[in-house]
């Protein structure tokens, strides 16, 4: 099982994530991803969807139209953990 960050350690490792920061109120991160159109943002959804399912870690996310609202936690910790970070770093490949 994963282990919860401490604060330095996610700070840390959202340093090296573009665009993602502490979730205020909740022990998460996330970042609001935009795209041209609903298309591309579909489309990184399911890239995204394929990854989460071969980690076996999911996210929690929102999309209207071409944007795409991202909230990553580990429930199973209560908090930030390594997975959360891989799946940001990944989730910010394939938007590139
Ligand atoms: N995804 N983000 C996230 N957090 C979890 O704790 C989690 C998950 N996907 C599957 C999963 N846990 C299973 O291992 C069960 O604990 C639900």
């Amino acid at each position: 099982m994963a282990e919860r960050l401490s604060a330095e350690a996610r700070n840390q490792a959202l340093s090296g994530l573009s665009g993602w920061t502490e979730t205020p109120g909740r022990e998460a991160i996330g970042k609001t991803f935009t795209f041209r159109d609903f298309n591309e943002a579909f489309g990184f959804m399911t890239r995204a969807a394929l990854v989460a399912e071969k980690m076996d870690h999911h996210p929690e996310w929102k999309n209207v139209y071409k944007t795409v609202d991202v909230v990553l936690s580990t429930h199973d910790a209560g908090g930030v953990t390594a997975l959360d970070i891989e799946l940001a770093k990944a989730m910010n490949a394939i938007a590139r």
